[in-house]
């Protein structure tokens, strides 16, 4: 167990996210709830996890599964109560799990009693804990457009004004220029410190410094200087962990965010190698996937941030494809390729996430259209056909794309709802939870979830995973993604065949006759089979 007294005690840790809507319903209402992540807490004490980010939970209408806040200091209903949420932080603690909670800063939800007050006064004293231009119902302030979907604007003819919202008109944008607002979420934050939460996610916080007036959402001039106020007014303690959604970063910005002397956070989500498949946007598919390209983008981040700042590592959250459907193999090559890519990812320096499912190989799934419930989905369906495209060509960057595929219930027995629910799951379960489920997977040694396992054992286990240098090999080379770590006398290989085909071995002279620490095929051949991985290790 990590001595989380220690303040970057997270730079040991592998955390895994909840998405507490699909994880466990424990009262039939075919919603996941608290009581089902408690319950599951000995599964994930036995992958061996240190915290667990628990995707929103408060109070919400629920138009985008709780990023959508209503308040912020109650659970929503259907996933439990506070006494449920405070049982969860305390078993979780007994099994050396930090819960990381989803703080969602950039907006709330239109039903939030601030915003309800702000729509209907503009002399409320909330009026001003959002974004308000004045005008007539014809005439937007400018042009700019909501992430999922129509303008950015929103008219209320009540009191003449328009407010902003980046992403839904459910979705209103928090005017962070406002003292006062930034002092209300920086007590609920302290709320949830005292009640025993260990560090945040916090939710698009590249938008936070937002100048509509300038079309600018990400990166503002005023970014920093927020979050530097907010780690000083909120995260107190040295020991919190805390990590940043940030779509828009950078090397450069990633090592402000997580710059060592602590002054704004432990580290950044950055999704540059998530989106190297991406053509104009990201339902666009490239196929096949440029390994190169990725090889390079990790390169820059392992390199970038090395002494100057933290990476995390991760493959999947719960706006993101399944990653064995989206660069592995879902079919015959399934587990090898699931494990070659928790290989590749797990061997580099940073704090690893595993999102839910992702330990089983969990897949995507094709549904019709009238059975997703994502708004963004729904989005982009009317957005392709308004492009012309048809329903078939609309879907197919649904089907690779798509954030319910991460979303559909988590696959726990062979038996009804994969063990979800005993009702009807909000989101169909994928009928291939009857060969794909943990109960199979605890009952393999081979399963999926035992390399896992063994991945999160070996970084605590073997100072090279944290410490470790950083090299690529062969850049060039469009199959295999291989590279070294080295501290002081430990070196690490990690060797990942990104195809379905044998590609010929990667092993360094130094490496010869090396300890396997973990491998996909039970012995070597002298060539990378199928989406064969080996991690070498020796110590000189
Ligand atoms: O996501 C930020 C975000 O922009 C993504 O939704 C992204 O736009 C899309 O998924 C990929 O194109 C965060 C949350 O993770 C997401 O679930 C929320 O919907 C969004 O913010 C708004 O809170």
């Amino acid at each position: 167990m990590l001595d989380k007294t220690k303040k970057d005690w997270w730079k040991s840790a592998v955390f895994y996210q909840v998405y507490p809507k699909s994880f466990q319903d424990t009262d039939g209402d075919g919603v996941g709830d608290l009581k089902g992540v408690i319950r599951r807490l000995d599964y994930l004490e036995k992958l061996g996890i240190d915290g667990i980010w628990l995707s929103p939970v408060y109070a919400s209408p629920q138009k985008d599964n709780g990023y959508d806040i209503s308040d912020y200091r109650a659970v929503y209903p259907p996933f439990g109560t506070m006494a449920d949420m405070e049982e969860l932080i305390a078993q979780a603690d007994r099994r050396g799990i930090t819960i990381i909670m989803d703080l969602v800063l950039n907006h709330s939800s239109d039903q939030h009693r601030w915003f309800l007050s702000a729509k209907a006064d503009k002399n409320s004293p909330w009026h001003d804990f959002y974004i308000w231009r004045d005008g007539t119902p014809d005439c937007p302030p400018n042009d700019m457009r909501a992430t999922f979907g129509g303008p950015a604007w929103t008219y209320v003819p009540e009191i003449g004004q328009w407010y902003f919202h980046q992403f839904s008109p459910w979705q209103p944008d928090l005017n962070w220029e406002n003292p006062a607002m930034r002092r209300e979420l920086y007590d609920m934050i302290r709320f949830w410190v005292d009640k025993g939460v260990g560090g945040f996610r916090l939710d698009v916080i590249d938008n936070i410094g937002k100048e509509p007036d300038r079309k600018i959402t990400c990166n503002g001039p005023k970014l920093h200087q927020y979050i530097r106020e907010l780690s000083r007014e909120a995260f107190r303690e040295d020991t919190l962990v805390t990590v940043g959604e940030a779509w828009s970063a950078g090397v450069e910005e990633a090592r402000r965010y997580a710059n060592p002397d602590g002054s704004e956070l432990s580290m950044v989500f950055q999704f540059e190698h998530m989106c190297v498949d991406y053509g104009r946007d990201k339902w666009d598919v490239v196929k096949p996937l440029p390994l190169v390209k990725l090889k390079k983008c990790h390169e820059r981040w392992q390199k970038g941030l090395a002494g100057r700042g933290w990476n995390s590592l991760f493959l999947e959250n719960h706006d993101l494809p399944r990653i064995v459907s989206t660069w592995g193999d879902d079919k015959k090559y399934r587990v090898e390729s699931a494990k070659m890519l928790a290989a590749m990812t797990h061997g580099m320096q940073g704090t690893p996430y595993i999102y839910q499912g992702e330990e089983l190989g969990m897949t995507n799934i094709r549904l019709p259209i009238e059975q997703y419930d994502d708004l963004e989905i729904h989005n982009a369906y009317r957005e392709g056909l308004a492009r012309g495209e048809t329903p078939e060509g609309a879907m197919e960057g649904i089907y690779a794309h798509g954030r319910d595929n991460a979303r559909t219930p988590m696959q726990w027995t062979d038996g009804k709802n994969a063990g979800f629910s005993q009702g009807t799951p909000w989101l169909p379960v994928n009928p291939n939870y009857t060969e794909i489920n943990a109960q199979a997977a605890l009952a393999d040694p081979n399963s999926v979830f035992y390399f896992y396992q063994r991945l999160i054992a070996l970084r605590k286990e073997y100072p090279v995973f944290r410490e470790g240098d950083f090299t690529l090999l062969n850049p060039e080379d469009e199959h295999v993604f291989a590279y070294t770590r080295e501290a002081g006398e430990e070196r690490l290989l990690v060797a990942c065949n990104f195809t379905a085909e044998e590609q010929p071995e990667v092993c360094p002279e130094r490496f010869r006759g090396a300890r396997v620490l973990a491998a996909n095929y039970p012995d070597p051949s002298g060539s990378l089979r199928p989406f064969e991985t080996r991690m070498l290790y020796v110590k000189e």
